[in-house]
């Protein structure tokens, strides 16, 4: 397996999940700040108010990748360390927070790629009715080219929003994440505005004219496939994928939202502007996937989506319920590439979530991930090899971490976070990675 030189082999966080002190210095509450206060939200009562202490052990961290030999680091800002109401007034503590990360990340020679938005909307924000609010979209805009303006200079690679699609399902429609809601009309709102401000804001970056500095959004891919050759299992997977890996891509490559879902949600369906899918179709740089796993459907009258995702016997799933699947990278990759033509790719994240414990002697051996990971890579080398413009690739994640509803009972790091201490441990599928790296580049 021989990558490009040019490669980037990367590993990803985000703010909320590693970060900690999320009021310090005086930034903003988020929406995950207060949701995660709120009692019955997070398993355990777990916050992100320690998390990893990444705000204080950053430098710590940059060693780390070091040490894994990545060329790419991928992390988000929070808004609301930077604009502490998400508009308005900036605070220069926060902004010098992440001068400080990028400068040592460049340091390392480390080239970083940032996550404008990954979750944490200013509270504030969402106390006017956060992605619902069509003017969120401008709100974003102005915070977006504040990051360029501030950090343009160093940082070549942006992505503007991390999974919209997780943003609306989860956070609008089925309330597992913040914001908590449940409300269709709100959650098909929430999606057009995340559009609306993601092409906004590659407006604003193509304004500044930043050299050598490139611009995309993350979405989280999958096959969503039939359970059987059934008319009904196959319309339910033809649903799932048009709901999932269509309904943000197609507005931004094809300028219109998939009818399968426009139809279904019906007088649900997002109010477009005359201009609106003009902006969101605003060419972009590169499209970064996230890739986890499939779903396997078949039709279920008793559910309220009408379907249900079937169990795939002998098959490995992960502490997530995932089943491992990594044919399931290539088949996406090869799929965004037959549908939206050749534009450059970076895997954004790629990790499962597996029971690791250190040994008696201190070591983590997480030979499934090992194994997870050597799997994927084979078939992001092979979508490669089949013409797949693929740039880079980023490991989710870095380090264990606060894992949204699950809190930290989820671990997906290549390095073990022993949450008590904060000491950081390399499990063995971080040695892996750091080998394959080594060779990659030797
Ligand atoms: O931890 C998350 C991340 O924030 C977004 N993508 C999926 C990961 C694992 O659930």
């Amino acid at each position: 397996m021989r990558f490009p030189k040019a490669f980037l082999w990367g590993a990803a966080t985000a703010a909320y999940q590693i970060e900690g002190s999320p009021l310090a210095d005086g930034a903003g509450a988020s929406i995950w700040h207060r949701f995660s206060h709120t009692p019955g939200t997070i398993l355990n009562g777990d916050t992100g108010d320690v998390a990893c202490d990444h705000y204080h052990r950053w430098q710590e961290d940059i060693e780390w990748m070091r040490r894994l030999g990545l060329n790419a680091y991928r992390f988000s800002v929070a808004w609301a360390r930077v604009l502490p109401t998400g508009r308005g007034v900036v605070n220069q503590k926060g902004l010098d927070f992440y001068k400080r990360l990028v400068d040592g990340l460049l340091r390392a020679g480390i080239t970083p790629m940032i996550t404008l938005y990954h979750w944490d909307l200013p509270a504030e924000l969402q106390d006017l009715g956060g992605w619902a609010n069509r003017d969120c979209a401008k709100w974003f805009a102005d915070y977006a080219c504040l990051m360029f303006r501030a950090l343009g200079d160093r940082v070549p690679l942006w992505a503007t929003l991390n999974e919209p699609w997780v943003v609306m399902a989860l956070g609008y429609l089925w309330g597992q994440h913040a914001p908590g809601m449940r409300d269709i009309g709100a959650a098909a709102k929430a999606g057009h505005h995340m559009l609306l401000a993601h092409g906004k804001a590659v407006q604003a970056f193509r304004a500044e004219s930043i050299p050598n500095a490139q611009i995309g959004i993350v979405t989280n891919l999958g096959p969503q496939q039939p359970a059987s050759d059934s008319p009904q299992d196959q319309m339910v997977a033809t649903l799932w994928h048009n709901f999932i890996n269509r309904y943000f891509l197609d507005p931004i490559f094809h300028g219109e939202y998939p009818d399968t879902i426009i139809n279904f949600i019906g007088e649900f369906a997002p109010k477009v502007a005359p201009d609106d899918m003009r902006i969101i179709q605003t060419p972009i740089d590169f499209l970064g996937v996230n890739y986890y796993t499939r779903n396997v459907l078949a039709y279920d009258a008793s559910d309220p989506i009408g379907s249900r995702t079937v169990h795939q016997e002998g098959k490995l799933y992960t502490e997530m319920g995932w089943e491992v699947y990594p044919e399931g990278l290539y088949e996406i990759l090869k799929w965004v590439q037959a549908e939206y033509g050749d534009i450059p790719i970076y895997i954004t994240e790629n990790g499962a979530a597996f029971p690791d414990t250190p040994n008696a002697q201190g070591e983590v051996d997480d030979p499934l991930r090992v194994e997870y990971l050597k799997a994927h890579l084979e078939q992001a080398h092979r979508a490669l090899h089949d013409g797949v413009p693929l740039k880079g690739y980023f490991y989710w994640s870095l380090m264990d971490n606060f894992e949204w509803a699950f809190g930290y009972s989820k671990r997906f790091g290549l390095l073990y976070v022993n949450f008590e201490t904060q000491q950081r441990l390399m499990k063995s599928s971080g040695h892996w990675y750091a080998e394959f790296i080594a060779k990659q580049r030797s």
